[in-house]
């Protein structure tokens, strides 16, 4: 796309995939032809281009694990793997702009993730340090927090993961806690979404007070320190069974190691109020120590101690001891330490080497390719010593969004046509995530100077999941469905409108086979649709407003309710976002030239007050409200809002219908 067309396009962005191996399965079409309808709708509704490209999130141990798996080398497979992803995805009717594709495993797009590194680096964003880290016994690596299943899984091999003490790398994106929570407040965000991060960066107000010089405690009720009678800390801790002094009375309180504690949050060590807290009380309980009944006291926060403002965030662990990854781009210097890689020298090639499995060691296999690991210091010329960890696949994807735009610049990680996407299609999984390291990273480019706007994605909403026949679909299962013999067979927009059909598209549902089925007799209907009415502004209207709101199901249905009243040109035009290439076909067959997808969405009269309120029901409780034209086919309509498998329906015409599951 030209620099002119670009800057006024409509920036539809969705999650890049990362191309495994077994290739595209219908959960990923149904999340990108659902991002699809909607640019081709904004696109048609507002008279702009639309910018979506695609890439590969190539880079990392997802990838790395399936080359382990089937015993190839990662570089060659991935080259396989993203070229059986493009074949596919260029196979669902989408509108993908391959000219600006990223794949973040090449060396033309990981110089500049190293960029970004050394760039976080110099601003003391980025840095070494010994902490309790969770390493997974499978994958051979440590791993940031926020990337465990639950509380303590492996997010890709679901191993129970181990606490360890290592000297990693991190990103300090805790320095940003307060912007990426007061940020959230203006950003047009599913309100799911808001409440995952705010709870994910944990924000709490209260005091610190100290208990002698040895212990100090992190209370967010200052108010009960009458009632402490003792003092915990995490069973790790060497300052169990010492006693502190008490505050206010200098009476001494027993320091007591308690499984609850959390070693690095707040102080690492709580204030025990048994009388008030429920846990203390338990533990109180279970080792006889006293329960006191003090009155509370609001002051006592600020004479006996200071306010303080804690978080659950904890900076960014991003050093893998893995091999398929950007190398970090630093040379460690007995003389002058850690020192970055001059940017003009990047990117720092990951090496080809043969022996690429983890060790499990703690160190990356590139700690024994000598060639690699031998450096001069870029400060001193003397000898150095690479890092050998590779950068957390987080890292590729925390900037790509801002490579698309400027793909054709070898000089510069990005330019002025980098901008915020105007639509971000993603999934829920990534919220706590990918999300949020994006939103770190963009802020802190803004703060160096090198972007004019701080947030990365004003608008987000996230898809739901599509399960299929019932149960999610995964490899164990073996019920992984692929989109190729449902195109094969019925072609793309067949399966593109059964798998819309199916389900809201941000809640997700069961796709099943017998919707290719009813949307291939909608086509042939369409196909011999011809003379409309003048009613059909109604559907029309209908069609694009469930478009806006992502509910694509309902779109479909209200082209099919009123699907008599189409003319073949307004049929091909509203079609178009959902069906595009049956669109073009009735376009052509309407006698009309060019692409039905250069039309502006249609602005037809509608006609007022032959409309009524359907009540849709389910089991007796009400759903949703429909508007209607008289007299139309209301238990389609209402069956198409609400999917779901029911035994039968109650319809009273043009009021209610009651769909009854059982
Ligand atoms: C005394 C007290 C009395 C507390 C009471 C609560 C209720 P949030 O909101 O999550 O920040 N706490 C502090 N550090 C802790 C740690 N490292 N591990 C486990 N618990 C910790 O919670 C703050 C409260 O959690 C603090 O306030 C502390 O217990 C506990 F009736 O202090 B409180
Ligand atoms: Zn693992």
């Amino acid at each position: 796309m030209e620099a002119r067309a670009l800057a006024r396009a409509f920036y539809n962005l969705v999650e890049f995939p990362y191309p495994s191996a077994e290739g595209l399965h219908v959960g990923h079409v149904f999340k990108y032809c659902g991002a699809d309808a909607y640019g081709r709708y904004i696109g048609m509704r507002d008279g702009v281009p639309v910018f979506q490209p695609m890439g590969w999130d190539a880079f990392g141990i997802h990838t790395e694990n399936y080359a382990l798996k089937v015993g190839q080398h990662p570089m060659g497979l991935t080259g396989r793997t993203t070229e059986r992803f493009r074949a596919q995805l260029s196979r669902i009717s989408a509108r993908w702009d391959w000219d600006h594709a990223v794949d973040t495993s090449r060396p033309e797009y990981y110089r500049w993730t190293q960029w970004v590194f050394v760039k976080l680096f110099e601003a003391g964003l980025a840095y070494r340090a010994e902490a309790p880290v969770v390493w997974c016994p499978s994958c051979l690596t440590v791993l940031a927090r926020e990337q465990l299943e639950g509380d303590d899984r492996c997010e890709r091999c679901a191993t129970v993961v181990e606490e360890r003490r290592m000297t990693q790398w991190f990103l300090r994106i805790t320095a940003y806690a307060d912007r990426l929570l007061d940020g959230l407040e203006a950003l047009d965000w599913p309100e799911r979404a808001k409440r995952l991060q705010r709870a994910w960066i944990g924000r709490s107000e209260g005091h610190e007070i100290d208990f002698g010089e040895t212990v100090t405690v992190f209370t967010t009720r200052a108010d009960t320190l009458a009632g402490v009678t003792f003092v915990a800390v995490a069973p790790d801790d060497p300052r169990v069974g010492t006693t502190v002094p008490h505050p206010i009375t200098g009476a001494p309180v027993p320091v007591c190691a308690a499984d609850y504690v959390v070693g690095d949050y707040g102080t690492g060590a709580v204030m025990g109020v048994p009388f008030h807290d429920e846990r203390d009380h338990r533990f109180a309980i279970e080792h006889g120590l006293p329960i006191v009944d003090e009155p509370l006291d609001p002051s006592l926060g600020d004479r006996c101690g200071r306010a303080a403002v804690r978080y659950r965030l904890r900076d960014w662990l991003i050093s893998r001891q893995r091999y398929w990854g950007p190398p970090i781009p630093i040379v460690h210097c007995a003389a002058c330490g850690p020192v970055a890689v001059p940017v003009e020298q990047l990117p720092v090639e990951l090496p080809e080497v043969e022996a690429f499995r983890p060790l499990g060691t703690g160190e990356s296999p590139l700690a024994h390719v000598a060639s690699f690991v031998r450096a001069p210091c870029p400060a001193c010329g003397g000898p150095g010593r690479r890092e050998t960890d590779v950068s957390d696949t987080f890292v590729d994807s925390a900037w790509y969004f801002l490579r698309y735009p400027c793909v054709d610049r070898d000089d510069v990680p990005w330019d002025e046509r980098a901008r915020p996407a105007d639509f971000y299609a993603g999934g829920p999984e990534h919220v706590q995530r990918h999300h949020l390291y994006a939103r770190f990273v963009t802020m802190a480019m803004h703060d160096l100077g090198y972007l004019d706007f701080e947030e990365p994605f004003p608008r987000v909403r996230l898809g739901g999941l599509l399960i299929k026949d019932g149960a999610k679909m995964s490899k164990s299962r073996g019920n992984v469905i692929g989109p190729d013999e449902y195109i094969d067979r019925h072609g793309p927009d067949v399966l593109r409108c059964a798998l819309l059909f199916t389900a809201p598209w941000e809640q997700g549902g069961d796709f099943r086979d017998d919707a290719i089925a009813g949307v291939e007799r909608f086509f042939a209907r369409c196909r011999k649709q011809v003379h409309g009415t003048d009613r059909v502004g109604n559907y029309v209207k209908r069609a694009g407003e469930a478009i806006e709101r992502l509910r694509f199901n309902v779109a479909l249905a209200a082209v099919m309710e009123g699907l008599e009243h189409f003319d073949r040109p307004t049929l091909a035009v509203t079609l178009a976002p959902l069906a595009p290439a049956l669109a073009q076909e009735l376009w052509e067959a309407a006698g009309r030239d060019g692409s039905v997808h250069d039309q502006r969405w249609p602005d037809l009269p509608v006609i007022e007050g032959d409309t009524v309120t359907l009540v849709v029901q389910v089991d007796g409780k009400v759903r949703t409200r429909l508007e209607l034209a008289r007299g139309a086919d209301a238990e389609a309509a209402a069956r198409a809002a609400v999917p779901g498998d029911y035994s039968r329906a109650v319809v009273i015409p043009d009021r209610l219908v009651n769909l009854v599951s059982s």
